[in-house]
Protein backbone atom coordinates (compact mmCIF):
# COMPACT_ATOMS: atom_id res chain seq x y z
CA UNK A 1 0.00 0.00 0.00
CA UNK A 2 1.06 3.29 -1.30
CA UNK A 3 0.32 6.35 1.37
CA UNK A 4 1.29 10.11 1.28
CA UNK A 5 1.12 12.02 4.38
CA UNK A 6 0.89 15.70 4.47
CA UNK A 7 -0.48 18.51 6.81
CA UNK A 8 -0.91 21.96 7.75
CA UNK A 9 -2.04 23.79 4.47
CA UNK A 10 -2.95 26.68 6.24
CA UNK A 11 -5.53 27.12 3.38
CA UNK A 12 -5.91 31.06 3.13
CA UNK A 13 -2.65 31.58 5.53
CA UNK A 14 -1.50 35.48 4.81
CA UNK A 15 1.68 36.54 5.48
CA UNK A 16 1.25 40.08 6.89
CA UNK A 17 -0.73 41.37 4.20
CA UNK A 18 0.31 39.30 1.23
CA UNK A 19 -2.32 36.70 0.23
CA UNK A 20 -0.20 33.01 -0.11
CA UNK A 21 -3.33 31.55 -2.22
CA UNK A 22 -2.03 31.39 -5.76
CA UNK A 23 1.77 29.58 -4.06
CA UNK A 24 -1.11 27.49 -2.45
CA UNK A 25 -2.92 26.54 -5.73
CA UNK A 26 1.01 26.12 -7.39
CA UNK A 27 1.99 23.41 -4.51
CA UNK A 28 -1.28 21.86 -4.50
CA UNK A 29 -1.01 21.01 -8.33
CA UNK A 30 2.69 19.62 -7.67
CA UNK A 31 1.13 17.58 -4.71
CA UNK A 32 -1.64 16.27 -6.94
CA UNK A 33 1.36 15.17 -9.49
CA UNK A 34 3.40 13.77 -7.12
CA UNK A 35 0.26 11.63 -6.35
CA UNK A 36 -0.20 10.61 -9.42
CA UNK A 37 3.07 9.92 -10.21
CA UNK A 38 3.71 7.87 -7.22
CA UNK A 39 0.50 5.66 -7.83
CA UNK A 40 -0.67 6.72 -4.03
CA UNK A 41 -3.68 4.84 -2.56
CA UNK A 42 -4.55 6.72 0.19
CA UNK A 43 -3.42 10.36 1.20
CA UNK A 44 -3.73 11.04 4.69
CA UNK A 45 -3.75 15.42 6.05
CA UNK A 46 -3.13 15.68 9.12
CA UNK A 47 -4.85 18.76 10.38
CA UNK A 48 -4.61 22.44 9.81
CA UNK A 49 -6.06 22.17 6.45
CA UNK A 50 -7.78 25.53 7.02
CA UNK A 51 -5.61 28.50 8.85
CA UNK A 52 -8.77 29.90 10.42
CA UNK A 53 -12.08 28.63 11.80
CA UNK A 54 -14.04 30.85 9.16
CA UNK A 55 -12.14 30.21 5.98
CA UNK A 56 -12.46 31.94 3.15
CA UNK A 57 -14.64 30.90 -0.24
CA UNK A 58 -11.65 30.87 -1.94
CA UNK A 59 -9.72 28.61 0.30
CA UNK A 60 -12.78 26.33 0.35
CA UNK A 61 -12.85 26.32 -3.37
CA UNK A 62 -9.29 25.55 -3.48
CA UNK A 63 -9.31 22.47 -0.86
CA UNK A 64 -12.80 20.81 -2.16
CA UNK A 65 -11.37 21.15 -5.99
CA UNK A 66 -7.77 19.99 -4.82
CA UNK A 67 -9.41 17.35 -2.91
CA UNK A 68 -11.68 16.22 -5.97
CA UNK A 69 -8.53 16.03 -8.28
CA UNK A 70 -6.42 13.86 -5.83
CA UNK A 71 -9.17 11.68 -5.65
CA UNK A 72 -9.88 11.28 -8.80
CA UNK A 73 -13.00 10.52 -9.00
CA UNK A 74 -13.78 8.89 -6.18
CA UNK A 75 -10.98 5.66 -7.07
CA UNK A 76 -8.23 7.14 -4.74
CA UNK A 77 -9.22 7.61 -1.10
CA UNK A 78 -8.31 10.92 0.91
CA UNK A 79 -8.73 11.11 4.79
CA UNK A 80 -8.30 14.43 6.17
CA UNK A 81 -8.87 15.60 9.89
CA UNK A 82 -8.60 18.97 11.75
CA UNK A 83 -5.73 20.41 13.37
CA UNK A 84 -6.11 23.49 15.99
CA UNK A 85 -6.99 25.85 13.31
CA UNK A 86 -9.50 24.45 11.60
CA UNK A 87 -13.06 24.28 12.99
CA UNK A 88 -13.92 20.62 14.32
CA UNK A 89 -17.40 21.25 12.55
CA UNK A 90 -16.60 23.03 9.83
CA UNK A 91 -14.43 20.42 8.48
CA UNK A 92 -17.27 17.96 8.97
CA UNK A 93 -19.52 19.81 6.79
CA UNK A 94 -18.79 18.40 3.46
CA UNK A 95 -18.54 15.03 4.48
CA UNK A 96 -22.26 13.41 3.06
CA UNK A 97 -21.21 15.44 -0.49
CA UNK A 98 -17.31 14.19 -0.07
CA UNK A 99 -17.85 10.42 1.20
CA UNK A 100 -18.97 9.66 -2.71
CA UNK A 101 -15.71 10.72 -4.06
CA UNK A 102 -13.74 8.42 -1.30
CA UNK A 103 -12.63 11.60 0.69
CA UNK A 104 -13.49 11.22 4.44
CA UNK A 105 -13.26 14.10 7.06
CA UNK A 106 -13.02 13.94 10.68
CA UNK A 107 -13.24 16.90 12.79
CA UNK A 108 -15.52 16.29 15.67
CA UNK A 109 -13.88 13.12 17.77
CA UNK A 110 -16.92 12.39 19.05
CA UNK A 111 -18.63 11.79 15.63
CA UNK A 112 -18.24 8.07 14.01
CA UNK A 113 -18.03 7.56 10.28
CA UNK A 114 -20.39 4.99 9.15
CA UNK A 115 -19.54 2.26 7.17
CA UNK A 116 -20.02 2.94 3.73
CA UNK A 117 -19.11 1.83 -0.12
CA UNK A 118 -18.32 4.24 -2.63
CA UNK A 119 -19.07 3.44 -6.30
CA UNK A 120 -15.71 2.69 -6.92
CA UNK A 121 -15.89 0.04 -4.64
CA UNK A 122 -13.54 2.32 -1.91
CA UNK A 123 -15.07 1.22 1.33
CA UNK A 124 -15.48 1.74 5.35
CA UNK A 125 -15.71 -1.56 6.11
CA UNK A 126 -15.42 -1.21 10.19
CA UNK A 127 -15.77 1.86 12.25
CA UNK A 128 -15.97 3.27 16.21
CA UNK A 129 -15.33 6.55 17.87
CA UNK A 130 -11.45 7.61 16.23
CA UNK A 131 -11.38 4.66 13.74
CA UNK A 132 -12.06 3.77 10.85
CA UNK A 133 -11.11 0.13 8.59
CA UNK A 134 -11.00 0.77 4.88
CA UNK A 135 -10.88 -1.32 2.28
CA UNK A 136 -8.88 0.18 -0.84
CA UNK A 137 -9.37 -2.13 -4.30
CA UNK A 138 -6.92 -0.09 -5.83
CA UNK A 139 -3.84 -2.38 -3.35
CA UNK A 140 -6.41 -4.81 -2.67
CA UNK A 141 -5.45 -4.26 0.81
CA UNK A 142 -7.46 -2.78 3.99
CA UNK A 143 -6.06 0.14 5.87
CA UNK A 144 -6.94 0.65 9.75
CA UNK A 145 -6.95 4.08 11.02
CA UNK A 146 -6.56 5.63 14.40
CA UNK A 147 -8.10 9.33 14.27
CA UNK A 148 -6.94 11.73 16.80
CA UNK A 149 -8.19 15.24 15.16
CA UNK A 150 -6.91 17.59 17.13
CA UNK A 151 -9.37 18.43 20.97
CA UNK A 152 -8.48 20.78 23.57
CA UNK A 153 -8.33 19.04 27.14
CA UNK A 154 -12.03 19.67 27.44
CA UNK A 155 -13.51 18.32 24.33
CA UNK A 156 -11.49 15.78 25.10
CA UNK A 157 -12.68 14.81 28.33
CA UNK A 158 -15.75 14.57 26.74
CA UNK A 159 -14.72 12.40 24.35
CA UNK A 160 -12.52 10.50 26.31
CA UNK A 161 -15.64 9.94 28.92
CA UNK A 162 -17.00 11.10 32.64
CA UNK A 163 -14.03 9.72 34.63
CA UNK A 164 -11.23 11.22 33.06
CA UNK A 165 -10.69 13.59 35.62
CA UNK A 166 -9.38 11.21 37.57
CA UNK A 167 -6.66 9.86 35.41
CA UNK A 168 -4.01 11.92 33.15
CA UNK A 169 -5.17 12.48 29.39
CA UNK A 170 -2.28 11.11 27.98
CA UNK A 171 -3.13 8.20 29.79
CA UNK A 172 -6.67 7.89 28.98
CA UNK A 173 -5.30 8.83 25.31
CA UNK A 174 -2.76 5.74 25.29
CA UNK A 175 -5.82 3.41 26.96
CA UNK A 176 -8.02 4.67 24.50
CA UNK A 177 -5.45 4.04 21.43
CA UNK A 178 -4.58 0.79 23.00
CA UNK A 179 -7.96 -1.00 23.30
CA UNK A 180 -8.86 0.15 19.26
CA UNK A 181 -5.73 -1.16 18.07
CA UNK A 182 -6.28 -4.69 20.59
CA UNK A 183 -9.81 -5.12 18.84
CA UNK A 184 -9.31 -4.37 15.49
CA UNK A 185 -5.24 -3.80 14.44
CA UNK A 186 -4.49 -7.39 13.31
CA UNK A 187 -1.35 -8.37 10.81
CA UNK A 188 -3.98 -8.92 7.81
CA UNK A 189 -3.87 -4.96 7.20
CA UNK A 190 -2.10 -2.18 7.43
CA UNK A 191 -1.97 -0.21 10.79
CA UNK A 192 -1.49 3.48 10.77
CA UNK A 193 -2.53 6.52 12.96
CA UNK A 194 -3.02 9.90 12.11
CA UNK A 195 -3.01 12.85 14.71
CA UNK A 196 -2.70 16.80 15.39
CA UNK A 197 -1.06 16.85 18.27
CA UNK A 198 2.22 17.59 19.58
CA UNK A 199 4.15 14.59 20.52
CA UNK A 200 7.85 14.81 20.81
CA UNK A 201 10.86 12.24 21.35
CA UNK A 202 11.96 12.18 25.01
CA UNK A 203 14.56 13.91 26.76
CA UNK A 204 14.55 15.96 22.93
CA UNK A 205 13.84 19.69 22.34
CA UNK A 206 11.45 20.24 19.99
CA UNK A 207 9.49 23.32 20.27
CA UNK A 208 6.01 24.84 18.95
CA UNK A 209 6.67 27.08 16.17
CA UNK A 210 6.58 30.64 17.59
CA UNK A 211 3.97 31.97 15.01
CA UNK A 212 1.82 28.82 15.19
CA UNK A 213 -1.08 28.96 17.52
CA UNK A 214 0.22 26.90 20.04
CA UNK A 215 -1.39 23.67 21.57
CA UNK A 216 0.62 23.08 24.27
CA UNK A 217 -0.94 25.64 26.83
CA UNK A 218 -3.84 26.14 29.43
CA UNK A 219 -7.27 24.90 27.55
CA UNK A 220 -4.88 23.03 24.84
CA UNK A 221 -3.11 19.77 25.60
CA UNK A 222 0.70 18.79 27.11
CA UNK A 223 3.03 17.65 24.89
CA UNK A 224 2.93 13.45 24.62
CA UNK A 225 5.53 10.74 24.64
CA UNK A 226 5.80 8.99 22.16
CA UNK A 227 5.76 5.55 23.67
CA UNK A 228 2.17 5.65 24.54
CA UNK A 229 1.91 4.89 20.37
CA UNK A 230 0.37 1.24 20.53
CA UNK A 231 2.29 -1.61 19.19
CA UNK A 232 0.67 -2.56 16.41
CA UNK A 233 1.02 0.60 14.38
CA UNK A 234 3.44 0.50 11.80
CA UNK A 235 3.80 4.48 10.68
CA UNK A 236 2.30 7.82 12.95
CA UNK A 237 1.18 10.85 10.64
CA UNK A 238 1.33 13.53 12.36
CA UNK A 239 0.21 17.45 11.80
CA UNK A 240 1.25 20.80 13.64
CA UNK A 241 5.02 21.13 13.61
CA UNK A 242 5.97 22.85 10.48
CA UNK A 243 9.34 21.80 9.75
CA UNK A 244 9.21 17.87 8.46
CA UNK A 245 10.73 15.61 11.41
CA UNK A 246 11.12 11.85 11.15
CA UNK A 247 11.83 9.99 14.21
CA UNK A 248 11.20 5.82 15.99
CA UNK A 249 10.10 5.71 19.13
CA UNK A 250 11.70 3.01 21.17
CA UNK A 251 9.93 0.39 19.78
CA UNK A 252 11.13 1.68 16.15
CA UNK A 253 7.50 2.37 15.98
CA UNK A 254 8.21 5.50 12.51
CA UNK A 255 6.51 9.19 13.87
CA UNK A 256 6.10 11.89 11.55
CA UNK A 257 5.10 15.28 10.91
CA UNK A 258 5.20 15.74 7.42
CA UNK A 259 5.43 20.12 8.05
CA UNK A 260 3.52 22.57 6.35
CA UNK A 261 3.47 22.56 2.59
CA UNK A 262 4.75 26.53 2.50
CA UNK A 263 7.18 28.50 4.49
CA UNK A 264 4.68 30.06 6.39
CA UNK A 265 6.72 32.42 9.18
CA UNK A 266 10.17 33.97 9.08
CA UNK A 267 11.07 31.19 11.67
CA UNK A 268 10.70 28.91 8.73
CA UNK A 269 12.59 30.34 6.30
CA UNK A 270 15.38 27.86 5.22
CA UNK A 271 12.94 24.59 6.34
CA UNK A 272 13.08 22.25 2.93
CA UNK A 273 8.70 21.63 2.14
CA UNK A 274 8.09 18.31 2.48
CA UNK A 275 5.87 15.06 2.06
CA UNK A 276 6.22 11.53 3.47
CA UNK A 277 5.71 8.94 0.62
CA UNK A 278 4.98 5.56 2.78
CA UNK A 279 5.50 2.08 1.22
CA UNK A 280 3.37 0.05 3.80
CA UNK A 281 2.37 -3.67 4.06
CA UNK A 282 0.45 -5.61 6.62
CA UNK A 283 2.74 -6.65 9.38
CA UNK A 284 5.86 -5.61 7.41
CA UNK A 285 8.57 -2.34 8.58
CA UNK A 286 7.07 0.75 6.73
CA UNK A 287 10.03 2.46 3.94
CA UNK A 288 9.63 6.13 4.12
CA UNK A 289 10.71 8.87 1.50
CA UNK A 290 10.94 12.33 1.89
CA UNK A 291 9.66 13.95 -1.32
CA UNK A 292 10.52 17.54 -1.43
CA UNK A 293 8.58 20.38 -2.87
CA UNK A 294 9.87 22.74 -4.89
CA UNK A 295 7.25 25.71 -5.61
CA UNK A 296 6.50 28.53 -2.78
CA UNK A 297 7.78 31.77 -2.12
CA UNK A 298 11.26 31.79 -0.28
CA UNK A 299 11.16 33.87 3.14
CA UNK A 300 14.06 35.51 3.75
CA UNK A 301 15.56 37.82 6.82
CA UNK A 302 18.41 39.84 5.47
CA UNK A 303 20.64 42.60 6.87
CA UNK A 304 21.78 45.39 5.12
CA UNK A 305 24.91 47.30 6.00
CA UNK A 306 23.18 50.33 4.17
CA UNK A 307 20.47 51.97 2.29
CA UNK A 308 22.50 51.16 -1.14
CA UNK A 309 23.26 47.67 -0.04
CA UNK A 310 20.09 46.99 0.84
CA UNK A 311 19.18 48.24 -2.60
CA UNK A 312 21.02 46.32 -4.25
CA UNK A 313 19.88 43.33 -2.50
CA UNK A 314 16.49 43.86 -3.02
CA UNK A 315 17.07 44.62 -6.99
CA UNK A 316 18.92 41.15 -7.18
CA UNK A 317 17.02 39.02 -5.08
CA UNK A 318 13.03 39.41 -6.43
CA UNK A 319 11.56 36.47 -5.98
CA UNK A 320 10.87 36.19 -2.70
CA UNK A 321 9.20 37.65 0.80
CA UNK A 322 11.91 39.78 2.77
CA UNK A 323 12.11 41.21 6.08
CA UNK A 324 14.85 43.49 5.56
CA UNK A 325 17.12 44.98 8.63
CA UNK A 326 19.14 47.71 7.42
CA UNK A 327 21.85 49.44 9.37
CA UNK A 328 21.57 53.37 9.46
CA UNK A 329 22.44 56.34 11.41
CA UNK A 330 19.36 58.31 10.15
CA UNK A 331 15.84 57.39 10.77
CA UNK A 332 14.28 56.03 7.50
CA UNK A 333 12.22 58.88 5.91
CA UNK A 334 8.62 58.04 3.71
CA UNK A 335 10.57 58.54 0.97
CA UNK A 336 13.67 56.43 1.47
CA UNK A 337 10.67 53.52 2.56
CA UNK A 338 8.74 54.19 -0.77
CA UNK A 339 12.23 53.58 -2.82
CA UNK A 340 12.75 50.51 -1.25
CA UNK A 341 9.13 49.48 -2.03
CA UNK A 342 9.21 50.56 -5.30
CA UNK A 343 12.20 47.70 -6.27
CA UNK A 344 11.01 44.95 -4.43
CA UNK A 345 7.38 43.97 -4.52
CA UNK A 346 7.95 41.31 -1.47
CA UNK A 347 9.19 43.59 1.10
CA UNK A 348 7.15 42.07 4.38
CA UNK A 349 9.01 44.48 7.14
CA UNK A 350 12.16 47.39 7.04
CA UNK A 351 13.58 47.67 9.94
CA UNK A 352 15.79 50.07 10.52
CA UNK A 353 18.90 49.46 12.87
CA UNK A 354 19.62 52.97 14.12
CA UNK A 355 22.97 52.73 15.12
CA UNK A 356 23.89 56.23 16.54
CA UNK A 357 21.22 59.26 17.34
CA UNK A 358 23.17 62.18 19.07
CA UNK A 359 25.80 60.72 20.45
CA UNK A 360 23.97 57.96 21.81
CA UNK A 361 25.53 54.53 21.16
CA UNK A 362 22.50 51.99 20.61
CA UNK A 363 23.06 48.13 21.18
CA UNK A 364 22.59 46.04 18.00
CA UNK A 365 19.83 43.59 18.65
CA UNK A 366 19.91 40.48 16.74
CA UNK A 367 16.56 40.08 14.88
CA UNK A 368 17.37 36.30 13.83
CA UNK A 369 17.49 34.98 17.24
CA UNK A 370 13.72 33.26 17.87
CA UNK A 371 11.56 35.23 19.49
CA UNK A 372 11.61 33.63 23.32
CA UNK A 373 14.68 34.64 23.54
CA UNK A 374 14.83 38.33 21.99
CA UNK A 375 11.88 38.30 24.92
CA UNK A 376 13.75 37.48 27.68
CA UNK A 377 16.47 39.59 26.13
CA UNK A 378 13.89 42.53 26.37
CA UNK A 379 12.46 42.09 29.41
CA UNK A 380 15.94 41.89 31.34
CA UNK A 381 17.41 44.87 29.58
CA UNK A 382 13.90 47.15 30.67
CA UNK A 383 13.11 45.73 34.58
CA UNK A 384 16.43 44.68 35.19
CA UNK A 385 15.54 40.91 36.20
CA UNK A 386 15.22 37.68 34.42
CA UNK A 387 11.61 36.91 33.18
CA UNK A 388 9.40 34.50 35.28
CA UNK A 389 8.00 31.49 33.10
CA UNK A 390 4.50 32.52 33.95
CA UNK A 391 5.02 35.76 32.05
CA UNK A 392 6.76 33.91 29.62
CA UNK A 393 3.76 31.79 29.45
CA UNK A 394 1.65 34.46 29.01
CA UNK A 395 3.60 36.19 26.38
CA UNK A 396 3.70 32.81 24.08
CA UNK A 397 0.05 31.64 24.33
CA UNK A 398 -1.03 35.97 23.62
CA UNK A 399 1.59 35.30 20.29
CA UNK A 400 -0.53 32.31 19.49
CA UNK A 401 -3.74 33.51 19.93
CA UNK A 402 -2.98 36.19 17.60
CA UNK A 403 -2.21 34.31 15.12
CA UNK A 404 -5.75 32.57 15.06
MN1 LIG B 1 -0.16 24.23 11.62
Amino acid sequence: MRILHTSDWHLGKKLSSFSRIEEQRVVLDEIIDKVKELKIDLVVISGDVYDTFHPSNESMELLYESLYRISENGKRCVLAIAGNHDSAEGIDVPEKLAKNSAIFFLGDPTRVIHPFINPSGIEITKSDYGFVEIYLPSCGESVRVLLTPYVNESRLKVFLGPNSEDLKTAQLLEKRWSSIAKKYCDEEGVNILMGHLFMVPEGEKFTEPDDEKPIVHIGGLFPLSPEIIPDEIQFVALGHLHKPILYHNSKEIPIAYSGSILEYSFRESEQQKSLFFVEVFPSKKAEIKKINLSYGKKLVQHSAESFESAIEWLKNNQNCFVEITISTDKYLDSMKIDELQKVHSGIVSIIPLVTTIEGIKYEKVDLLKDIKTLFQEYYQSKFGVEVGEDVQGIFLELLGDSEE
